[in-house]
């Protein structure tokens, strides 16, 4: 019996020193960074399961915090080639994201209000495969009804009713999908007109899913957030999108968010960039920094425009890279890079 003790604890020794030496280093001579290893274990959504808005914070099934990082696509008709499995497997496992968001353009280039009917099927087919994609690799994902320079959400009311129906009732059953029913509301629209559409668009939801978490954009390209605080919207679920390009949003634009959060809003960072506001100009290091500290202190999460190889400094991408999913560090753009290095961390 003796015998048998003293000769077990030798082997378990020497086999822990194999699986240190051997097992553990052998992804491609790299270490697994903690994003991987535990996306190995769980997806996002194995661990958070159904999302919900407690007070002003997401939080997971188990009511505990949480904040989602990840990408934007461009528009869905201008670089649809980025909608596929590895891209968004790529995403997941080796930038750490956890989210998807699927911005459908409503009116500008072959946008779902402004192109042919055809135009509205490809995009919804785009749609069905993104989210299966996600569902099958456990990612958030979100259905961004992009509006732009259709700056009044009202413009389309009949038409995104009739889409969030669609999405809902399709969708009511996954419990990744989040819906953001208006981009960045922007011109002269009020807040009184922005709530209007919103409740209408919600209700439309509701009837379909009573859970599912819902963006809505605010004022002034959804910076106003501190207009919304003053007046939300009653209902569960809800949060507000928060949007900055951190070479044009500094200090003021951190104030007006801190304010709502300090109201109690719940916000969500749905669109941002490092660059200047008109998605390119210069990358805004420092800055970039700085937002990043207000939204991981308050747990807020956040998705980076863009994921295309467009020749602007949004695009995550470097123009001279023509790959659709498994990126290298080095085929990145500044931004890029930024944002890669960032959610690993
Ligand atoms: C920009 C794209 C650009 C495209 C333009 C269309 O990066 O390629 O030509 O839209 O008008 C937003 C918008 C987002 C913008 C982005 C950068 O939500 O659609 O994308 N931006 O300007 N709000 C602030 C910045």
């Amino acid at each position: 019996m003796n015998f048998k003790i003293t000769l077990r604890k030798p082997i378990f020794f020497l086999l822990s020193i194999l699986i240190c030496c051997f097992v553990l280093p052998a992804s491609n001579g790299i270490p697994l960074t903690i994003a991987q290893s535990e996306a190995a274990v769980k997806t996002p959504v194995q661990r958070y399961g159904r999302l919900k808005v407690s007070g002003a914070q997401l939080v997971d099934s188990k009511n505990r915090p949480v904040q989602l990082k990840g990408v934007s696509t461009h528009g869905l008709s201008w670089f649809p080639q980025y909608v596929n499995k590895k891209a968004f497997q790529t995403l997941r496992d080796r930038w750490g994201a956890q989210v998807i968001r699927l911005a459908m353009y409503t009116a500008e280039y072959n946008g779902y209000c402004t192109g042919s009917a055809q135009n509205q099927k490809d995009l919804k087919a785009i749609i069905d495969k993104a989210v299966s994609y996600c569902d099958e690799l456990g990612l958030y994902v979100i259905i961004d009804w992009h509006i732009l320079s259709d700056s009044n959400p009202n413009t389309y009311k009949k038409q995104a009713k009739a889409f969030f129906k669609s999405m809902a009732q399709k969708y009511k059953e996954h419990e990744n999908v989040i819906y953001e029913i208006c981009n960045e509301p922007n011109g002269s629209v009020s807040w009184k007109e922005i709530q209007a559409y919103a409740k209408s668009v919600i209700k439309t939801i509701r009837k379909q899913d009573e859970q599912a978490v819902i963006i809505i954009g605010t004022p002034t390209w959804s910076q106003d957030v501190d207009t919304a605080a003053a007046s939300p919207i009653s209902g569960s679920n809800l949060m507000y999108a928060f949007h900055f390009y951190a070479s044009t949003h500094k200090e003021d634009f951190r104030k007006k968010l801190q304010t709502a959060i300090d109201s109690g809003l719940a916000v969500f960072v749905s669109e941002f960039g490092i660059c200047e506001a008109g998605g390119s100009g210069s990358v805004n290091q420092a800055e970039a920094k700085r937002w990043m500290k207000l939204l991981d202190q308050n747990k807020i999460s956040c998705v980076a425009w863009n994921l295309s190889n467009k020749e602007e400094a949004s695009a995550l991408i470097k123009s001279s890279c023509t790959k659709t999913s498994d990126w290298k560090r080095s085929e990145l753009s500044d931004a890029g890079k930024w944002i890669y290095d960032m959610m690993r961390k």
